[in-house]
């Protein structure tokens, strides 16, 4: 809050808003279609009905000092939102006339409390000129002040609906890039001064804010209070005080802002501890977080979009947040209970001395840890080790850093001794060493929200020896005993300990099973720990007196699956007992690379916007399975734009077709690397029992099922027969391709993770394209006949290229993962 008084300008304009004082909130009745703020019960208080009075220079030609600073916050729209837009109008608005809102806000510093009102009515007057001497005056409806505050800059936020009614069945384009384009064309800005502060009718403006997007005529209406839903107004100045938010309601529909405004210089944290919501990627039912008091995509901080009970906090990068809850349709509970704090800025620069001794000493994380960090912050860190030969060794819980490629960064960008590194979530943590005594090591925050705490423990280690004698260092960075070396235990979280490894036979590590057999890849678990029978390079038929489970162990009993009863170590005798066990086979055996009609019936065909776009797996009646990078971006990560083609053989002739209701990114999803790479799509409409015949589910596999080089399966899909083809297949292709060893394939490509596998045919004959991306990689058990969902298209070096196989999301990583979603699969 700036509380710095002005003096008075000559311009007729500036009197009407010279006696401003800088009120957070006031008088919001009194503005054209503006919103009483709701008095509070024991949340904030009361605002201060006076600010103390300073003086401060005024805006004059002479001394040229800004008088206020005006921020006109104008949000720009993406062709995508326009679309969007366009959609929703012909859905929901009879007639001809529909409306865009766009909002504004607007900044400057005054002295008097009517400064608010003062400002706003002046901001209103501006843009109404503006606009109705423009190019857009006929479909120009109105200009309403939605709030006024100071923010922490020492100015006057305007905050602003701009209403636009359009008659869309004459196809008017409008460009809300143009609408932004106007009104910036209207602030004069000075070249002498060459600052960001223009004049817009004699009004300071701060040209750096000015933003604008397009709004939905919902937020509208509840933020100006047209809409009588829940919307409410907190201030809040206790430092040590928790404000309570809670809302909830078992019919009906939740459509709530609530607008919250703290002390000016101080931030606002909000905690969520639990949202009930129906879950469809924010289609319908919404938690936004926004770092501004409007509904602004530009500034959403977090959106959450399903039922959560996990804590999180997010924290503002001002004193000022919107809490945007909806659920229009509440069918069960719907509902948030979350509370929120004034806390002060924090500074994120650390000079760090690490003592002599090698190993971790400390910690540092990211600002406002354990809170969700904010997207425009930038932290430094100066580590000093003790002696020239001991560098900087820092471990990341959960998240690694790798080279920075040409790419942005989706999830943090650090700068490390002038190299630069992009940071991604995993699930396990890693070493990334310095191998200098100093450590010049700096964050900046990429991702557009705001992002996942990160803790990093930091210490000294020894430059010409990082692990000690007698360990094995990891991809990851970790160090681990050389005994846990190829034991078949995946000791380095990465399994990089396992890669490279002859085979070796170890004696069981607890008791032996068998009396007198011998400790060999023979089919048969003699160690009760099961080690005997693990990196078998064979595949080993069970007898006919015997089952095979999922991790290749015969298990004594003939008639173990599905019996009810969990007979293998994994479990895999009890699981996917419902999903595709086709026996006739011949006709994918076959050579050639056209399918038989019905012959893959849980392959899926996706289309987006009405194209072929990736491929997915039926695993259950509502439930796909595809590859997270084919919904990497803001429009394809919407399912709406999706449909799911189940039962097809020529494209476009599907048995079945079904709006996509939810699409499900692994949150560990790297966009750099593909690491894991892997998706649920739950579709709008289950498909019918009465088309078994040609739509089956695909079994998952057991969790952790080793898999072996030499291993035939199957690619199948639409997309491209040639890596030079611009178009994909019109009918289901099919190709037989072998499991690659995952040494082989780490020794061609170097970053293979553990959730990876590789399959192809070493001439390149044979392998997937774009547009298979998603589809499945289809592996027959031998043991039982069933088809199970080895790998999902991912990648790979070109297409069918000798000596660079497909690499495919390994299925059987994320068992557990997808059970969470799709709990009819245990
Ligand atoms: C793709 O672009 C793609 N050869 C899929 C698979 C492979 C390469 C590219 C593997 O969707």
């Amino acid at each position: 809050m700036d509380k710095e008084n002005t003096d008075v300008s000559s311009k007729p304009a500036d009197v009407n808003i010279s006696n401003i004082s800088v009120q957070v909130v006031s008088a919001q009745g009194k503005l054209p279609g503006r919103r009483a703020p709701r008095p509070q019960k024991p949340i904030g208080k009361a605002k201060p009905k006076k600010q103390p009075k300073k003086k401060a220079p005024f805006w004059n030609v002479q001394n040229k000092i800004i008088i206020f600073t005006v921020f006109l916050f104008i949000l720009a729209v993406t062709a995508w939102t326009l679309l969007w837009l366009y959609i929703r109008r012909k859905g929901n608005i009879g007639g001809d006339l529909a409306e865009i809102q766009l909002g504004f806000r607007k900044l400057r510093k005054g002295k008097e409390e009517t400064a608010e009102l003062g400002g706003g009515v002046v901001v209103n007057l501006a843009v109404n000129l503006v606009y109705t001497t423009s190019a857009f005056s006929k479909f120009y409806k109105q200009s309403v002040v939605a709030d006024v505050s100071s923010n922490n800059k020492g100015g006057l936020l305007v905050h602003f609906w701009i209403v636009f009614v359009m008659p869309h069945a004459k196809g008017h384009i409008f460009c809300e890039d143009c609408v932004a384009a106007i009104l910036k064309d209207s602030i004069q800005t000075s070249i002498i001064n060459r600052t960001s502060v223009g004049s817009l009718q004699g009004l300071a403006v701060d040209m750096d804010s000015v933003v604008l997007n397009a709004g939905l005529r919902s937020d509208y209406s509840s933020t100006i209070g047209a809409d009588k839903g829940c919307s409410q107004y907190f201030y809040a100045d206790h430092l040590s005080l928790r404000y309570p938010l809670e809302i909830s309601a078992t019919s009906g529909r939740l459509m709530c802002h609530f607008k919250l405004v703290a002390v000016v210089g101080y931030l606002i944290r909000l905690s969520i501890e639990s949202v009930q919501i129906e879950a469809d990627n924010c289609v319908t039912d919404s938690l936004t977080i926004y770092d501004s008091l409007m509904p602004l995509w530009s500034t959403v901080l977090y959106r959450i979009c399903e039922p959560t009970r996990t804590i999180m906090s997010f924290v503002s990068t001002n004193n000022l947040m919107l809490v945007a809850f909806k659920s229009p349709q509440i069918r069960r509970l719907s509902g948030i209970r979350a509370f929120f704090e004034v806390i002060p800025e924090q500074k994120c620069e650390n000079t760090v001395f690490v003592k002599e001794i090698t190993g971790f000493e400390g910690k540092i994380s990211s600002p406002y840890y354990p809170s969700y960090y904010p997207p425009k912050c930038k932290c430094t860190w100066k580590f000093q080790t003790s002696l020239s030969t001991l560098g900087v060794a820092l471990k990341f819980h959960n998240y690694s850093i790798t080279k920075k490629s040409v790419k942005g960064c989706d999830h943090g960008w650090w700068e490390i001794n002038e190299q630069m590194y992009c940071g991604s979530y995993m699930d396990h943590q890693t070493i990334f060493r310095v191998p200098s005594s100093l450590a010049h090591i700096q964050l900046h925050c990429s991702s557009r929200l705001s992002d996942k705490p990160l803790l990093v423990e930091y210490g000294s280690y020894n430059i010409s020896q990082p692990c000690p004698v007698g360990s094995f260092r990891c991809s990851s960075g970790l160090c681990v005993p050389q005994t846990q070396r190829c034991d078949g235990v995946n000791d380095c979280f990465d399994e990089s300990d396992e890669l490279f490894c002859v085979t070796l036979k170890p004696a069981c590590n607890t008791s032996s099973l068998r009396q007198h057999g011998p400790l060999v890849c023979d089919g048969f678990r003699d160690c009760e720990d099961g080690r005997d029978e693990q990196n078998c390079t064979q595949s080993i038929p069970c007898n006919n007196r015997t089952f095979k489970c999922g991790n290749d162990i015969c298990f004594r009993k003939q008639n173990a699956q599905c019996d009810g009863t969990v007979d293998c170590p994994d479990g895999s005798d009890e699981q996917g007992c419902s999903c595709s066990r086709s026996l006739s086979t011949h006709h994918r055996i076959i050579g050639g690379t056209d399918t038989q009609e019905g012959g893959w019936p849980w392959q899926v065909s996706l289309h987006f916007v009405g194209s072929a776009y990736c491929g997915a797996s039926v695993i259950s009646r509502e439930w796909l399975l595809s590859a997270a990078h084919c919904f990497h971006g803001n429009r394809l990560s919407d399912p709406t734009p999706w449909t799911a083609h189940l039962g097809m053989y020529v494209q476009g002739n599907a048995k079945f077709v079904s709006p996509v209701k939810r699409i499900v990114v692994h949150e560990y999803y790297n966009s750099q690397t593909f690491d894991y790479d892997i998706a649920l799509l739950q579709l709008s409409t289950a498909w019918p029992e009465t088309l078994k015949q040609l739509i089956q589910p695909i079994c998952i596999p057991p969790a952790g099922q080793k898999v072996r080089g030499g291993e035939k399966c199957w690619v199948t899909g639409w997309g491209r027969r040639h890596e030079a083809d611009n178009k994909g297949s019109p009918v289901l292709q099919q190709a037989e391709v072998e499991l690659i060893d995952q040494t082989l394939c780490v020794s061609t490509y170097g970053i293979i993770t553990s959730r990876m596998l590789c399959a192809g045919v070493m001439s390149g004959k044979r392998d997937a394209c774009r547009g298979d991306s998603g589809g499945p990689l289809s592996c027959r058990r031998k043991s039982d006949g069933k088809w199970i969902l080895t790998g999902i298209v991912s990648w790979g070096h070109g297409c069918g290229r000798p000596d660079f196989p497909g690499v495919y999301t390994r299925v059987s990583n994320f068992v557990s993962w997808i059970r969470k979603y799709v709990p009819s699969l245990s």
